[in-house]
Order: C-alpha cells, then sequence, then structure tokens
C-alpha cells in the first residue's frame, strides 16, 4: 500500500516508522524532521528499536492509497483543504478530539475512515522517535456501520504488525477515547504530572468528574456510552499508561498551542446541559495558551 502520513509528529511518525516495514510510506511534516528522515532514516527507539526508512517531505504528494491524518486537531481545516486538490482512495484520521472526519469529509472526494490510536509515542529529536507502548488502531465508518475500506486498511496495519481491528460502532469509540482525553489531557498538563499521578483519585476526582460528563453529553447526542465505562476505560489508560506524559502535557511543557478546544471544548460545544468541569478545564488551557500567544 502506498501510505502518505500526514503529520509527522509523535504519533505519525512512529505509525509511519512501522507501517514502512511493510508499505511505501511518505512522511509530510516540518524540518528539521523531515530532512533528517530523509538523510539518515528514522530512528525508533523504546519498546522497538530499528531504523525505518520512509520517504520524508514537507508538502503533500498528488495521491496514494491512503492518507493518515495525524495532524493536531487545530491544523485539520488546513490539511483538508489542502487534501482537497490531491487523489487518494481513502482518508483515515487518527487525531485527538471530535469533528476531524467532518471537516476531511467536506474537502476531500474520497472515503474517510475515523480511527483511534493507543500506540504511545515521543519524539525525541529530529529522526528519533520513541515507541513508549504499543496499543491498537481501531478504525470505522466515522457514523458507525461496516466498511470494507476499513477492512483493508486494518489488514494493511496488520501486515505491517500494527495491531488494528476495524469496527461497526465508532462514534462509540470516538466518544469513549474522548473521555479518556477528557479527563487526562487537561488535567495532566495543568498539573504537569504523568498519567499515573491521576491513578491516586479515583472515581472522585477531577479527571473522573470530567469523564462522567463527557459520558452524560455522548448520551445526550445518542451515543450509548454509560458512566462506569468511561470511568473504568479512564481507570485502565491511567494505569497503562502512567509513565506517559499526556500529549497535552508534552505541548504545555513546549510551550505548543494545545488540542483543548476539540477536546473538552468539544463536549462544552455539544453539551445541552451544564458541563462546568470541562468548562473550566477548557477555561484554564485557553488562558495559558492566550498567555504564551498561542491563540
Ligand atoms: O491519548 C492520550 C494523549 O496523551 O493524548 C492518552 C490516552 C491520554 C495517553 O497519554
Amino acid at each position: 500500500m502506498d501510505i502518505v502520513v500526514v503529520g509527522a509528529g509523535s504519533l505519525g511518525s512512529l505509525l509511519g516508522g512501522l507501517l514502512a516495514r511493510e508499505h511505501d510510506v511518505t512522511l509530510v511534516g516540518r524540518e528539521p524532521h523531515v530532512g533528517t528522515v530523509t538523510r539518515e532514516g528514522l530512528a525508533v527507539r523504546g519498546v522497538e528499536q530499528f531504523q525505518a526508512h520512509p520517504a520524508a517531505r514537507t508538502d503533500l504528494p498528488s495521491g496514494g492509497d491512503l492518507a493518515l491524518v495525524a495532524v493536531k486537531a487545530y491544523d485539520t481545516a488546513d490539511v483538508a483543504a489542502d487534501l482537497a486538490d490531491c487523489a487518494f482512495d481513502a482518508c483515515l484520521s487518527v487525531q485527538n478530539g471530535l469533528g476531524n472526519e467532518t471537516t476531511l469529509a467536506e474537502a476531500v472526494d474520497c472515503p474517510v475512515l475515523a480511527g483511534t490510536c493507543t500506540y504511545g509515542a515521543r519524539l525525541l529529536d529530529p529522526g528519533v522517535v520513541e515507541f513508549t507502548g504499543r496499543g491498537t488502531v481501531t478504525l470505522g465508518d466515522p457514523d458507525g456501520g461496516r466498511s470494507a475500506v476499513a477492512d483493508d486498511v486494518a489488514e494493511a496495519f496488520r501486515a505491517a504488525g500494527v495491531e488494528s481491528v476495524a469496527v461497526a460502532d465508532m462514534p462509540t469509540r470516538l466518544w469513549e477515547k474522548l473521555a479518556v482525553n477528557a479527563a487526562v489531557n487537561a488535567t495532566t498538563a495543568l498539573a504537569r504530572v504523568e498519567n499515573g499521578a491521576l491513578a491516586a483519585t479515583p472515581g472522585d476526582g477531577l479527571a473522573a468528574a470530567a469523564a462522567r460528563e463527557t459520558a452524560r453529553v455522548a448520551r445526550e447526542v445518542g451515543v450509548d456510552l454509560p458512566t462506569d465505562r468511561a470511568l473504568s476505560l479512564t481507570e485502565q489508560v491511567v494505569r497503562e499508561t502512567a509513565a506517559n506524559r499526556s500529549s497535552m502535557l508534552q505541548d504545555v511543557e513546549d510551550g505548543r498551542r494545545t488540542e483543548i478546544d476539540a477536546i473538552n471544548g468539544a463536549v462544552v460545544d455539544r453539551a445541552s446541559e451544564p458541563v462546568p468541569v470541562n468548562e473550566t478545564l477548557a477555561r484554564l488551557l485557553r488562558t495559558w495558551e492566550r498567555g504564551r500567544d498561542r491563540r
């Protein structure tokens, strides 16, 4: 398969490196990362150690079998506009937050799949990505139902050793992931702690309250997400990624804009009753972003 990874950050680079062991992969990202990958290859360290040799560039190629979109949620509209001029057979978003697939589908002329990814990654240096944890890429039609395209993509990922499953209940999966991200990302970013620190307050902490609100909003919009399920998934992720720094904590530490609008902000936007915890977390992160000139 000819796969173009749009967004060579930590997750895009890790997936690109893993997929390049079986497929023709092009990483689209920024300098100095893509230049280093072009000259020296991509060094994967951590859980597995190997040197991958994807192509790497700063602009989109004209097309391919799959555009794997891994940019930050606030860049989705720009990427969608660029993809509109390309010819891909399918597009898969593995981004955080809600709404990315809709933005992409409005621009491109091919099936758009939604994905969630629990692989852990961290960019250490240009050309070097740390593989911090194995996971699963879960993908499917963003509106639910079986998708032959999703089956093909999942099979291609598995052929490269990337654990992947095509599912028919993608809306529920997206809201489950949103509940975990709403709970973990902003709280760890504001408190400047690893995910595992949240285990000290299971059930009654701020993170649990954000997950509870998110499950309630999911049900308000017709997605069957019981509160207990949102809480147990959050506790599971906190346990399994205890040593990880959440993507939002990494953004804050690096002085970058965060994905708060697509995570806690998305919960607030879709809620028909007040969601004070998500609202407060969103306001605090936006205050930090304004203070750093990142909005
Ligand atoms: O997806 C994540 C993120 O950091 O964005 C979690 C699941 C919270 C793992 O760190």
